[in-house]
């Protein structure tokens, strides 16, 4: 396939000495992102979709679909790519084919998941499997359309080549149609990471967190701690989805569907990074990155290099803008990670310790909460929000609510999504306890407050010993914070008075806050969970009372 890529001029080799086996493919300029406003969710009722999604009715999107199709491959080769989304002998994964006339996106999805004939024996085995039809089309954007029909486990997709729109086995099925198996099945499908953290005794928790897009899930998941933290290591299983399903005992169970990182180049450096640097040095594929005097990838947050050609391969001068696309990525796969985890193939996944949820928010969200029980949990899942970035088109840096980091995502309405999650407390005897994190909290002069990176292993050592129960919590109107004490504050550069700001819960905010909340989940009518309100309910009350 890289063969014809080059041959076809649709990869440029780059430097073979310094990246042996890795690639550059340029996109289309039109065509750099995922594209949420033509995304839909066909069902036969809209309220199944919810205000969550754009629908269409199946009928009218097939045929709309079917005239975009009529004779768009002709004269290009069709290639049939069945795959399977997890370990291919685990009982929580899922297969499906998809069909594609683009090269390009069958060299991404023999990265990205397990394909070819296991994946077919799988799909014998199971006798089912996600159908997707893919067609670059012509590349325009008037004529680009991601149809997802839940209730025939089908996935449409037309004019785009890029990765969340092209290279179905992802946001298509891993989230979008999955999440409605999920439902059915009883058990979750997220946009989450899953990491590994092992202390010096060598007991591991497994955390799965969820993050809007370009929010640092990747830099997490294969994080490397401070050197205060020696005997601690790290494990990477996923960088952004995480299937979960309860096991025998009682505990949530989680397998990466993936078997590749599709992750954002932009700010991966030596010192935000310096695992993915080092796994980006052989046999990947780079999108819409710049390229260095001598050939090798460059993108801004790499090094101090300056780049001769820009992402759309137009020569470089420094200070002209943006070198790389800001939302150019690497396709590389998991195993090449030098923090992988051997535990991503394990058939039965791994048990899940904490869940936590996350948002970009400058103000008002503390560095880390503690949720109160499970269904405060979902709340704070709920009413997550975050500041737009470029892994959408749209604009960037304006606030907006991305509950589990699954709106651009979820595959039905979001009302019944959170009540699939508070079932979860009915059923599953051992939940883990779920956080809220916010790396991204700024002093009044604009700048960053926490360190992040690295650094993050200082918030993720303090749920690990809530989990053991280890150390207490400050309870407050809106979760529990930490005593600043117990946050390991050794060789940080911030302090004590960074910490307090960090930890600090503004009142009055906070109800404006809830307020903007309740309005949202308004919109979600009669359908919204009761028990959702009364949690939301309580928060008000509390914060009522200590104003
Ligand atoms: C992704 C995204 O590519 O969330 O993972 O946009
Ligand atoms: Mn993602």
């Amino acid at each position: 396939m890289i063969d014809v890529m080059l041959a076809s001029g649709d990869l440029i080799k780059l430097n073979q000495e310094t990246h042996p086996g890795c690639y550059l493919h340029r996109s289309d300029p039109d065509d750099v992102a995922r594209v949420e406003h033509v995304t839909f969710i066909c069902t036969t009722e809209r309220d199944d979709a919810g205000p969550n999604n754009n629908w269409m009715a199946p009928d009218e999107a097939k045929s709309r679909m079917h005239e975009l199709y009529e004779g768009c491959m002709k004269g290009r080769t069709l290639y049939v790519i069945p795959y399977c989304m997890g370990p291919i002998d685990s009982p929580l994964s899922r297969c499906g084919v998809e069909i594609t006339d683009s090269p390009y996106v069958v060299a991404n999805m023999r990265m990205m998941t397990r394909m070819g004939s296991a994946a077919l024996a799988r799909i014998e085995r199971d006798g089912g499997f996600v159908r997707g039809l893919h067609s670059v089309g012509e590349l325009d954007p008037k004529r680009r359309f991601i149809m997802h029909f839940p209730a025939d486990r089908l996935i449409q997709s037309f004019g785009s080549g890029y990765g969340g729109n092209a290279l179905l086995g992802k946001k298509c099925h891993a989230l979008r149609i999955a999440s409605t198996q999920a439902r059915s099945e009883g058990w979750l499908a997220e946009h989450m990471l899953i990491v590994g953290i092992e202390n010096p005794q060598g007991e591991i928790h497994y955390i799965a967190a969820a993050f809007p897009s370009a929010c640092g899930k990747t830099n997490l998941a294969m994080l490397i701690p401070p050197s205060e933290y020696e005997g601690w290591k790290i494990w990477t299983v996923g960088d952004d989805i995480c299937w979960m399903q309860p096991g025998d005992d009682g505990r949530l169970w989680a397998i990466n569907p993936e078997a590749g990182f599709f992750g954002v180049a932009p700010g991966t450096g030596e010192s935000t990074n310096p695992n993915a640097l080092a796994m980006l040095n052989q046999d990947a594929i780079f999108t819409n990155v710049a390229v260095t005097a001598d050939n090798q990838p460059w993108w801004e947050g790499k090094d101090e290099e300056v780049p001769v050609t820009d992402w759309r391969g137009n020569s470089y001068t420094s200070g002209a803008g943006s070198a790389a696309h800001p939302n150019s990525r690497f396709t590389v796969p998991i195993r090449q990670c030098p923090s992988y985890s051997e535990q991503a193939e394990a058939p039965r996944g791994v048990p899940i310790s904490a869940i936590v949820f996350g948002g970009r928010r400058e103000r008002l969200v503390p560095l880390v909460m503690e949720s109160k029980s499970w269904q405060h949990g979902v709340l704070l899942g709920a009413s997550m929000a975050s500041e737009t970035t470029a892994a959408a088109t749209g604009q960037v840096g304006v606030v907006r609510r991305d509950p589990m980091a699954m709106k651009p995502f979820c595959g039905y309405n979001f009302a019944d999504y959170w009540s699939h999650w508070l079932s979860f407390a009915d059923r599953v005897s051992n939940l883990p306890p779920i956080f809220h994190v916010n790396w991204f909290r700024k002093d009044r002069a604009g700048n960053f407050i926490w360190p992040g990176f690295g650094d993050n292993m200082r918030v993720l050592e303090w749920m690990i010993n809530r989990c053991s129960g280890q150390v207490q919590a400050r309870e407050t109107a809106i979760g529990s914070v930490p005593h600043i004490s117990d946050i390991n504050i050794n060789g940080l550069d911030a302090g004590i008075s960074e910490l307090e700001a960090l930890l600090e819960v503004d009142t009055a905010a906070w109800s404006e806050e809830i307020e903007q909340i309740r309005e949202y989940l308004q919109q979600y009518g009669d359908r919204l969970p009761e028990r959702l309100l009364q949690e939301l309910n309580k928060v008000t009350a509390q914060l009522a009372r200590v104003a």
